[in-house]
């Protein structure tokens, strides 16, 4: 297979580029036009037409859309195709009320799981590999599209989903998987219990594929050197498709968009203005290819930025940067999205005050987050018991909203601190 998946795309010509995305841009925008009202009606408040749109210098004179639009679209508001074309849906972790659901026909999966063989490849994956898929299987996008991957490149592919890690160490160890794909904290923390049972010596691993939450090159460094491989990052989101919208090459600076399917921008985000190569913005995405759920100027709210500069890889996609935060106050806990107005919510209906404290942490690499809420004082002179039963009941609703545990610890009336101007509502001791 050598070092490209598809090799005459990854390392095309910048003209040869600009061109499909000149071409893929104007089409995409007709398409949306003619058979997506909900677009046709932003594109008519802004004034634009297909016709003002021939290639991506006029990227700019078209409407962004939010996670709010897709909510508001929900659940079938933004299809460009009828339902009978649609194979897959997918769905994003962790957001209140009415989730983002995107879909896909067999094209759309397609260039999906071209994306994350792209990856697998750009790790030095072959036919001759054992991919160990520990990303969770399901509406998350992460073990479905790296499964594709691996299969596309060829690989054994081990469905192994999250959870459960004597099992994944066993087929770890008894198959020889030689390729890691899942979050990056799971990663550290398959790496201390593999020196914890002191079976290195069994381990085959050489390179792992590690996104769906920010990690710090430092978290590389130790994953690599605890599991002996090269670690590579990989972004994605739902929305656009899932994981492989770019990916690391093994120059490990920076990844690589799949520029033929997705046009990436940087603007400021409190201006909307495009921002040139090298200014660090929100990055923003207009998808191309995609048949059923194309979405122009999609805000991600991830803050990166972009370079054209050639890479030591030969690839020539546009790379970004390492995810640098968010715009928005999203945390990614154990890979799964959460706000903290779904905690104030949980709280609320539970008859708490709302005031109340998250603290994030992460210990022996795996996220953990403690749910500090004042009591009022009637609670106060409560029980011990009593106080304890509600604190399991507020975890158990936790646990039901967002999908993960949190320990909840009913405080004194008053011990949280009040903050001058925005509550403070989330300490974040990750360093990340
Ligand atoms: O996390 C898709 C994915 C799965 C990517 C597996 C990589 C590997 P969502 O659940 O929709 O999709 O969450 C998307 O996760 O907007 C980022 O804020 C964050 N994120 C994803 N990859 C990275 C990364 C999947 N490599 C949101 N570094 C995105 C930092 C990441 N943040």
């Amino acid at each position: 297979m050598g070092r490209y998946f598809q090799e005459e795309i990854e390392t095309a010509s910048r003209e040869q580029i600009q061109e499909w995305q000149n071409k893929g841009l104007v089409a995409t925008v007709k398409n949306v036009y003619d058979n997506v009202p909900y677009y046709k009606n932003l594109m008519d408040k802004k004034g634009v037409k297909p016709e003002d749109i021939q290639s991506t210098a006029d990227l700019h004179k078209l409407p962004f859309l939010t996670k709010d639009d897709l909510r508001e679209a929900y659940p079938y508001g933004l299809l460009a195709l009828p339902l009978s074309d649609c194979v897959r849906i997918q769905s994003t972790s962790g957001t209140t009320g009415k989730r983002v659901v995107a879909f896909y026909t067999h094209h759309d999966i397609d260039i999906w799981e071209n994306s994350c063989a792209r990856a697998i490849v750009a790790a030095g994956g072959t036919n001759e590999d054992v991919c160990h898929v520990c990303y969770g299987y399901g509406l998350f996008t992460g073990g479905p599209g790296l499964n594709g991957g691996s299969h596309k490149v060829g690989c054994l592919t081990l469905p192994m989903s999250s959870g459960n890690t004597d099992r994944q160490l066993q087929f770890m160890t008894d198959l020889g998987s030689t390729i890691l794909c899942c979050t990056p904290s799971y990663a550290a923390y398959l790496a201390e219990s593999i020196h914890e049972k002191g079976i290195q010596d069994q381990i085959q691993l050489k390179a792992g594929i590690f996104g769906a939450e920010a990690w710090s090159e430092e978290m590389r460094h130790d994953i690599e050197e605890k599991l002996g491989i090269k670690a590579y990052d990989i972004y994605g989101l739902t929305e656009i498709c899932g994981p492989g919208v770019s990916f690391e090459c093994e120059a490990q600076e920076g990844m690589h968009v799949n520029e033929d399917y997705f046009i990436p921008e940087i603007i400021n985000p409190e201006t909307g203005e495009p921002l040139p190569d090298g200014e660090k913005g929100e990055l923003v995405f207009t998808t191309i290819s995609k048949e059923a759920f194309p979405l122009i100027r999609y805000r991600t709210k991830d803050i990166t930025y972009i370079t054209r500069e050639k890479c030591k890889c030969g690839r020539t996609h546009a790379r970004i940067h390492r995810l640098m935060g968010r715009t928005d106050d999203m945390l990614i806990i154990k890979g799964v999205n959460v706000f903290p107005s779904q905690v104030e919510e949980v709280l609320i209906n539970q008859g708490m005050p709302a005031n109340y404290q998250l603290i994030i942490d992460r210990i022996n690499n795996s996220d953990t987050m403690e749910v500090r809420v004042e009591m009022t004082p009637e609670m106060f002179s409560d029980t011990v018991s009593v106080i304890e039963k509600k604190e399991k009941e507020i975890v158990s609703a936790l646990k039901s909203m967002l999908g993960i545990y949190a320990k909840v610890k009913l405080v004194e009336p008053k011990s949280i601190a009040r903050s001058e101007g925005k509550a403070v509502r989330v300490i974040d001791n990750r360093k990340i």
